[in-house]
């Protein structure tokens, strides 16, 4: 029985919480991700180092993936290829083939969904879980991981690592510990005991500088850290001091970030010059347009409010929202309401930031069921969806986003997924949810403005 068919004969209520006691959540890892779906699809592969990232369309001259085998040698992900080849001149270097990926990403994310609806996807190979409320149904967080490393071995052939724990930190910091096919379980209570021995490079929020910065006062392993006076800590590190201890005795009050439930879906664009051409403006809303729907059918979500967002070159600031005719997921309707809202606040001004966003998500309809929309759209639409995905998000785009150098929707699905791994406690968040809140926080006129968001 999955977590959705519970539901339904009303064994488990949906956002039911155990409200006492410890949380139990998941973060699984996918064991060399692209050099295992390699592998698995090419089985001369197999038992050989193989290192991903070579030619193609998404070489960058660096290895992406290396199988296991390759990582005696040293080599491993961000290697330039030319070090990997010196250092292993048995690898096999192969193409990445991210659309391939995505889609066993996608699998793989949907066997963890049987389980719980509280998925909250990290990278292209990771995710948290929250299980909490899944007990009743498959047993304790050891078992559900158990459950869950047999399906993706047996439907997707691949292995996952799996930490359990009753936050995220720990289950992230234990999912990494016995790589491959791990499966680390931290009791609760036992947390700094079991982060203690460990260096403190495992904690999120400690990077090359503050790592130095502790080496002061000579923290070396988490436990050090855990042991340290905490005021002297904030006197040195301010309120990151404060949470740096807190996060080495496994404290970590970050909720699992179901998307589903997200808010809203937005992009922002800054101009590298602020601009008043009429042309460019619009094409940079149909780019956006395009993004946000994008990413609402990539969800199965349809939307039925869309917000503008406007400032020129004085740093004026301004929002126009309105509601769509019907909940939509196509760009069409979303660009041109947006067109519709910030035409006549553009005029004669220079532009120097322009978001759409799209909100109001309600329920999610069953597709065919209630549609009015054309249904040619619908198929052109669904034929480029497919196009994106089989050939990368390059191989399609509509003729007005040409040269604009804007990026195609998705199109940084794979950056994003890389260069967020190891870094910093907040940039772990790939959630779209907790960081539209951070940024609906920020006052409208606040100073930063990413170039797209995703
Ligand atoms: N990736 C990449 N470039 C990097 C790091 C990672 O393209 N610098 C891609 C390839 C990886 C995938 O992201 O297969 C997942 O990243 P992980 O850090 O989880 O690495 P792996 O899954 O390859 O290995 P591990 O078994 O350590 O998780
Ligand atoms: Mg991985």
């Amino acid at each position: 029985m999955t977590w959705h068919e519970a539901v339904d004969n009303g064994r488990a209520t949906p956002g039911a919480t155990e409200r006492a006691g410890p949380r139990t959540i998941l973060h699984v890892d996918l064991d060399a991700f692209f050099a295992s779906v390699e592998q698995r699809d090419h089985p001369e592969l197999r038992g050989k180092p193989v290192a991903v990232g070579l030619g193609g369309s998404n070489d960058r001259g660096v290895v992406s993936a290396a199988s296991y085998e390759a990582r005696k040698f040293g080599v491993h992900s961000a290697m330039p290829i030319r070090t990997a080849r010196r250092l292993c001149p048995d690898c096999i270097f192969v193409p990445v083939d991210g659309a391939r990926y995505q889609r066993v990403s996608r699998e793989v994310i949907a066997i963890l969904r049987r389980f719980t609806p509280l998925v909250e996807p990290v990278s292209i190979d990771e995710a948290f879980l929250d299980v909490t409320a899944s007990r009743a149904l498959f047993g304790d967080g050891e078992t559900i991981a158990r459950r869950i490393k047999a399906a993706v071995r047996e439907e997707v052939q691949l292995t996952i690592s799996v930490g359990v724990a009753a936050t995220k930190l720990v289950a992230k910091i234990g999912s990494d510990l016995r790589k491959p096919d791990g499966l680390v379980v931290v009791e609760p209570g036992t947390e700094a005991g079991f982060l203690a021995p460990l260096p403190i490079s495992r904690l999120w929020g400690v990077g090359p500088s503050t790592a130095a910065a502790l080496r002061d006062f000579k923290v070396v392993t988490i436990g050090d850290l855990a042991a340290l006076d905490r005021s002297a800590l904030v006197r040195r590190f301010g309120k990151h001091g404060a949470s740096l201890v807190d996060r080495a005795h496994g404290v970590d009050p970050d909720p699992v970030d179901d998307p589903d439930g997200a808010k809203s879906v937005g992009h922002e664009h800054t101009f590298d010059e602020d601009t008043a051409d009429p042309e460019v403006l619009e094409r940079t809303l149909l780019a956006m347009a395009e993004g946000v729907s994008g990413r609402l059918r990539h969800a199965g979500l349809k939307a039925g409010t869309v917000t503008v967002k406007i400032r020129d070159t004085a740093f004026n600031t301004i929002t126009r929202q309105r509601g769509l005719p019907e909940p939509s997921d196509l760009t069409e309707p979303i660009w041109r309401t947006a067109l519709e809202l910030a035409r006549p606040e553009m005029k004669g001004k220079k532009i120097r930031l322009l978001g759409v966003t799209a909100s109001g998500f309600g329920v999610k309809k069953q597709l065919g069921l209630f549609e009015v929309e054309d249904d040619r759209q619908r198929r052109v639409v669904r034929a480029a969806d497919e196009v994106r995905e089989r050939f990368g998000t390059r191989a399609i785009t509509r003729a007005r986003l040409l040269r604009t150098g804007l990026p195609a929707p998705f199109e940084r699905d794979l950056g994003t997924a890389v260069e967020r791994r190891g870094e910093h406690a907040e940039d772990l968040d790939s959630g779209v949810a907790r960081r539209r809140k951070r940024r609906d926080t920020q006052p409208d006129t606040a100073p930063s403005e990413d170039a797209f968001d995703e």
